[in-house]
């Protein structure tokens, strides 16, 4: 079969910081391929809408799979799978990825028959037998596969995460993968999922709170293949186990593998694993982003974060004592007045790492989804990117997202601004020699991309797709009412104490 994957535009942030390879779908394209089919994978953050079309034409392929990791991609997604039935009326199409694995049943409603199937969960093991069901009633009987006949039980997981390495071969103009100065930039993944419970976090409940690890060899094979001297770990929590990062470390050095890095992880675990973020300083780590989240212990605990803000700024004085650059979130409330955001704005500028600010957005899938007790003030997915607010804010809307551009803005010229500007210029100018111009574009593009006008009127756009509201529930819905994977092991529910990540299911 000729199968067809395709990643879905970039959303707002994405356009100006990073853009990153669609590692989830190289891993389910090199299970397509190994199965047998002859597989291309295109990437709309790259590659445009007209592109896409003609490589339908042009590759005629009998399957389209789409990936929907993110929740703003699905009118997008909707409508390409509409245009290309309409096209092509005997091609399979298909879904999968992250929020789509939450809203399965919503998709395939608003799809009206454009969409074959949803895929929930983990796509590698069951994208071969999907392809091979196509057009079959057994369709419907897989696990983790929707159809609009019926659903088939609860997905299943992959065990071993080694198994289906990224086909990165199939990407193209690879040279447009960056993230900031690490230009060009590719992705690779160590481990899976997330042993803690964040409130607003779907990483946990995507993967039933599991957490696996890939072998130190396979990792660092993964690694060495790479062609690209920058590597972004995708893993959600870097190095919570440090032998795993020491031994996949020990496995790179066999292979005289040297790259730069960046990594995110949790505050409490780099000060709890410091010596392995130090080890892997002297590997090629640079970078890293530390979820800090908000700045007071009310917030946190309300995020359910189960670190204090004494831990979050002894770990800022770590990873300055370990010279890392540093990138932190802050999730701005639709709630916050003025006053919050100066408050923000101070300490951004008092601190020398990067500060990202995201709006505090529910998602099916979280665990706000269902108690957040405002209720949502659009239903609109496009909006739902953590840079619009979906709640109802404080202020009135305009001044909402005038003080959050105006502190993006502040923090955007702690780095990008001209005094900045000229300590990187050389490094940009270097990369420009070699033909690399993502960072140097960045530096300009702050303006055009987060915008008060612009972010406002993204509110006044006719809305053709609505997202099904929460269901209103009379109690808070229990780890396993979240799950897209179920556990086969005891995980979750009351009686866990979350301080202590649980071991790897391994
Ligand atoms: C790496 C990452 C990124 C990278 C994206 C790289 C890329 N081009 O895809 C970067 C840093 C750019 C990024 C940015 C953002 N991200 Co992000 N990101 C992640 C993260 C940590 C891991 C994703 C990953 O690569 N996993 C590893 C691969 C192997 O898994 P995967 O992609 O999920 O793919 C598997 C399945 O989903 C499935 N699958 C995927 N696609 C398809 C397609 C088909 C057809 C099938 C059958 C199956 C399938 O099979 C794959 C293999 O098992 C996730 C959290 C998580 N654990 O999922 C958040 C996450 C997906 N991001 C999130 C958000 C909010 C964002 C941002 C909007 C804002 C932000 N502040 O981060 C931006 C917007 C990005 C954009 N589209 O422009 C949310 C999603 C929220 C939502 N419901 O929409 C998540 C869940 C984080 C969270 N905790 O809330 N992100
Ligand atoms: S630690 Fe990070 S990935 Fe894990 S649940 Fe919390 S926010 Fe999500």
């Amino acid at each position: 079969m000729k199968v067809l994957l395709v990643h879905p535009s970039p959303l707002m942030y994405s356009e100006i910081f990073l853009r990153l390879e669609p590692i989830g779908l190289e891993r389910v394209a090199s299970a397509v391929r190994a199965a047998g089919h002859e597989v291309r994978l295109l990437d709309l953050q790259i590659f445009g809408h007209a592109d896409y079309y003609r490589e339908l034409t042009d590759f005629a392929p009998h399957a389209v799979g789409f990936s929907l990791n993110y929740l703003a991609n699905v009118p997008e997604v909707l409508d390409l799978a509409k245009e290309t039935k309409r096209r092509r009326p005997g091609c399979f199409v298909f879904a999968g990825g992250h929020s789509g694995s939450f809203i399965a049943e919503e998709l395939l409603e608003h799809a009206a028959g454009a969409l074959d199937a949803l895929v929930r969960g983990e796509g590698e093991a069951i994208t071969p037998r999907l392809l091979e069901a196509a057009g079959d009633p057994r369709l419907a009987t897989l696990p983790g596969v929707v159809t609009p006949d019926g659903a088939g039980p609860a997905p299943t997981m992959l065990d071993d995460i080694d198994r289906f390495p990224p086909a990165r071969d199939l990407t193209r103009r690879r040279h447009k993968y960056f993230i900031g100065v690490l230009d060009p930039c590719a992705s690779a993944e160590l481990t899976r999922g997330c042993p803690w419970d964040c409130s607003f976090c779907s990483a946990w409940t995507f993967y039933g709170r599991s957490y696996r690890k890939a072998s130190p060899e396979a990792a660092a094979e993964d690694l060495a293949r790479i062609a690209e001297p920058n590597v972004f770990i995708v893993d959600d929590v870097a190095f919570i186990h440090p032998e795993h990062g020491f031994a996949i470390g020990h496995e790179l050095e066999k292979r005289k593998v040297r790259k730069q890095y960046y990594l995110e992880t949790r505050c409490d675990v780099l000060l709890r694993n410091r010596e392995v973020f130090e080890y892997w300083r002297r590997l090629g780590l640079h970078y890293m982003f530390l979820g800090l989240e908000a700045l007071d212990e009310d917030a946190l605990r309300l995020h359910r974060k189960r670190v204090t803000p004494g831990d979050n700024f002894k770990a800022l004085e770590v990873a300055r004592e370990l010279g890392f650059t540093v990138a932190v979130n802050i999730i701005a409330d639709p709630d916050w007045d003025e006053r919050r955001f100066a408050i923000v704005r101070e300490w951004a500028l008092s601190v020398p790492e990067i500060v990202h600010l995201t709006v505090a957005t529910p998602y099916p899938g979280t665990e706000i989804w269902h108690t957040e007790a405002r209720r949502l003030a659009t239903l609109d997915y496009r909006l739902f990117d953590v840079q619009h607010a979906v709640l109802p804010t404080r202020l009135p809307l305009q001044r909402f997202y005038e003080e959050l551009v105006a502190t993006q803005a502040v923090i955007n010229r702690k780095h990008l601004g001209l005094t900045a500007l000229r300590e990187v210029a050389g490094l940009a100018a270097r990369l420009a020699l070699r033909g690399q111009t993502n960072f140097l574009r960045m530096l300009w593009k702050f303006g055009s991309v987060y915008n008060r006008d612009r972010q406002y009127a993204d509110h006044l756009r006719p809305v053709t797709y609505q997202m099904r509201p929460p269901a209103a529930v009379a109690t808070t819905p229990g780890p396993r009412d979240l799950f897209v994977h179920r556990p086969t092991m005891n995980v979750g529910g009351p009686k866990m104490s979350p301080h202590i990540p649980r071991r790897s299911s391994r």
